[in-house]
């Protein structure tokens, strides 16, 4: 029969050989055009409920209770993020998700100098237990389950939860919920933490130890691989890694003296869901089997320690700028996947995702994307309906084979700590990304909208817009009534106690719990443990050479390299551009690939570390001598530090060196930071290759048109 499908096949082909439309995935797995009986004969997932829970870990799945529609959301002020939850609630959202200004990931307090360009942008602002009363006020949390996306800051955020549901009459056993509380993730690709590993590492454990004691409802971590796809990791990286970083937490809680069972089941996970819809239903399958087997091998007993249950997000690097509703598309497709492959939770991304924070409008659609999947399609009334499908299968299985080889080798370092430490998985995921973006810019990957069937004209789209200074000036106003309210001397004792504690063994959320009660600030507690544990700083720096193999291809990479050197020819000088990050941002994907590429393009290119101030950035761009800072916004600080960046500059008489800007800047904004010198601004979506000629005429270059310019239709 095979052979006659091979021989219709080649007909179809014209004579050509059918094994060339295999197609070799980002993960490396040849996926062939057909699969039969024959490919999965010896693959049995078993049945739903059961061990290894390949097809999901309910019995009935959403046949019995649909997955939790759980959209992930917060901005400006406590009273304006509880009300959007309010209205969202309303409207058919299930589960609640909290997300933190970048300010309170990194522990400081709104009136801290250091946070300006980040009080109530990317999350709401936190501050002290008052802030998280009204956070969650006239939401009852014995009902509600609420996810907290938190892992720097995680203790002060999860003590103020504790005495938030406290004060409305709700004891800590009885919250249901979910703390992100992963920190390995935080070093490979997130970069909120605070701390360095090993302290960081302490903190999990402390919370493991008590939650599994005092709240045996709610999820102790959330184990995320959502990251790591953001930061550019293959599916196959993804799962495997998140899988060690499991691994390596029950090992860590093992090592306390915990039993396995005594806290596995309310480890939780957490994963992206792109736009390679078989890969990903697969993934979400491969990850429930292998835990099931790690977990198992580790010692647990229990099966529900076995039981991987997971929230998944729709993949917001997919989304793209241009032509942004293209996005519900996107989403749909990936919420599906989410779907089929099993989730327990699931946010899907609003169509202005690239651009800024969800408006009302964008956030029903994004919701309304679940609640049609859930009440109109019918999906939900079997369980695991793409199980048994020949692909599935085997790709489930293919996927487990190839997360065991990189799990494997995590181990062989000694486990994801060292592994981290050593820089491996930062390493493969920033590679993945570059060659990605490689890809991209060549036209070998096609993201419609971006690099085929572009628009012309693109209509704005309407943007929520934060007026930052007015959250920053009611924060402090609400911090000064705290400071002037509270007992000094039991905030003193309680921050004394928790600076001893983090200098020796007791558990810490226990010490927080207490200072929260007392009404210490989230500053306050995160600087008490800084001096046992000091802050972790991490530099940056390009990665030369993957850009190049697959850019190198397109005839526009020589000839700009051409120019490069047509550049430096007349000026004695390459030239010189300083990548930087300002303020708490710590998305680095972005900047890492176009340092790679510019390097590959015969750029020189410097980086300054992340979490610098607009000075700190100053002072090296003037040391350094370079022409041009560009800065890498993705956090919506940009109308705050790129003119106090200029400021800076002009202070040191370095007017000459230019400004261009990168990252996620919508339109409405470009206008103003034009005003403020700002040379160039470069969206997502921006082909590296094209940024180039602006970069080199911004520096008085006279450039000549590039060879077979693309024409827009
Ligand atoms: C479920 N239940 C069933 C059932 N299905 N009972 C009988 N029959 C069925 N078919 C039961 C479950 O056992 C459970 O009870 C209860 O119903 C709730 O179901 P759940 O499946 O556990 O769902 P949920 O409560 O929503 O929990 C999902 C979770 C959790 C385990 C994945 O950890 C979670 O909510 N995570 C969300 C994480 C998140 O939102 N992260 C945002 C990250 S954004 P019981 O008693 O067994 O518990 C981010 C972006 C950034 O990170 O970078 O800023
Ligand atoms: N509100 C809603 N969604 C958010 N995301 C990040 N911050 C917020 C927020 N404050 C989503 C985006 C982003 C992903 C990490 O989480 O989709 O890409």
């Amino acid at each position: 029969m095979l052979k006659n499908w091979r021989n219709l096949a080649e007909k179809e082909l014209r004579g050509k050989n059918p094994d060339a439309l295999v197609w070799q995935t980002r993960e490396g797995i040849d996926l062939n055009p057909l699969y039969t009986k024959e490919d999965t004969e010896h693959l049995d997932p078993g049945v739903p409920g059961f061990f290894p829970f390949t097809r999901g870990v309910k019995a009935t799945m959403y046949a019995g209770r649909p997955w939790t529609i759980r959209q992930y959301a917060g901005f400006s002020t406590a009273e304006e993020s509880n009300a959007f939850y309010r209205r969202n609630l309303a409207a058919g959202q299930k589960g609640l998700s909290v997300a933190f200004d970048l300010a309170t990931h990194r522990g400081y307090d709104s009136d801290n100098p250091l946070v300006v360009g980040d009080v109530g942008k990317a999350g709401v602002a936190i501050d002290s237990i008052e802030d998280m009363k009204v956070l969650f006020d006239g939401i009852p949390l014995d009902e509600m389950s609420v996810s907290m996306t938190m892992n720097g800051a995680v203790l002060p955020i999860l003590a103020f939860y504790i005495i938030a549901a406290e004060e409305q009459g709700v004891s800590q056993d009885k919250l249901a919920g979910t703390i992100q509380n992963d920190i390995l993730k935080e070093f490979m690709v997130r970069n909120t933490y605070i701390y360095p590993p090993e302290p960081s590492m302490r903190i999990i454990a402390d919370i493991i130890e008590y939650t599994s004691d005092n709240m045996p409802q709610f999820n102790s971590i959330s184990i995320s691989g959502y990251h790591m796809q953001e930061a550019g990791a293959t599916q196959a990286q993804e799962l495997a890694f998140t899988i060690a970083d499991g691994i390596e937490y029950v090992r860590t809680a093992v090592a306390r003296g915990r039993n396995i069972d005594s806290f596995a089941p309310r480890l939780s996970f957490f994963f992206a869901i792109g736009m390679n819809f078989l890969m990903e239903v697969s993934k979400l399958r491969a990850a429930r089997t292998l835990w099931a087997h790690y977990t198992k091998d580790l010692g647990a007993k229990s099966e529900k320690s076995m039981m991987l249950r997971t929230h998944c997000q729709t993949s917001g690097v997919s989304l793209t700028e241009k032509d942004p509703y293209n996005n519900v598309v996107r989403t749909t497709i990936e919420a599906m996947a989410a779907v089929f492959g099993g989730t327990q939770s699931l946010h899907t991304n609003a169509l202005d995702e690239a651009i800024a924070l969800p408006t009302d409008f964008s956030a029903r659609i994004a919701r309304n994307t679940q609640l049609i999947i859930q009440e109109e399609t019918g999906i939900t009334n079997t369980v695991d309906p793409l199980g048994g499908s020949y692909l599935i299968e085997h790709l489930t299985n293919e996927l487990v084979t190839e997360a065991r080889k990189l799990i494997d080798e995590v181990e062989k370092l000694g486990g994801m700590t060292k592994a981290v430490e050593a820089g491996f998985p930062q390493k493969l995921i920033e590679e993945a990304a570059i060659n990605r973006q490689a890809d991209i810019d060549t036209g070998n990957e096609v993201i419609v909208g971006v690099n085929k069937y572009k628009l012309t004209d693109e209509d704005p789209v309407e943007i929520l817009e934060i007026d930052n200074q007015s959250v920053i000036r009611q924060q402090k106003e609400r911090l000064k009534k705290l400071r002037d309210t509270r007992n000094e001397d039991d905030v003193k004792a309680a921050l004394k106690a928790l600076a001893d504690g983090a200098a020796g063994k007791a558990n810490l959320l226990d010490l927080c719990v207490k200072a929260a009660r007392v009404r210490a600030t989230l500053g306050e507690m995160s600087d008490a443990m800084e001096k046992a544990f000091n802050r972790h700083k991490a530099g940056l720096k390009p990665s030369p050479g993957v850009y190049r193999m697959t850019a190198s291809k397109d005839a526009k990479f020589d000839f700009l390299i051409g120019e490069v050197e047509n550049f430096a020819a007349s000026r004695g000088k390459r030239p010189t551009v300083l990548l930087a990050k300002i303020g708490q941002d710590g998305h680095d994907r972005g900047v890492k690939t176009v340092a790679a590429a510019l390097s590959d393009l015969g750029f020189k290119v410097l980086m300054t570390p992340l979490f610098q101030t607009p000075a700190e950035v100053a002072d090296k761009a003037v040391a350094d001598k370079v022409d041009m800072v560009g800065v890498s916004s993705l956090a919506a600080g940009h109308l705050t530090l790129v003119p106090a960046l200029r400021e800076e500059l002009e202070k040191r008489n370095a007017k000459h060196i230019r400004i261009i800007a990168g990252g996620v800047i919508p339109q409405q904004d470009y206008a103003a930071l034009k005003e403020q010198g700002v040379a160039h601004i470069f969206g997502p979506g921006t082909n590296i290759m094209d940024a180039v000629p602006h970069m080199l005429t911004t520096l008085g270059h006279n450039m000549p048109p590039l060879p077979g310019e693309e024409v827009d239709i």
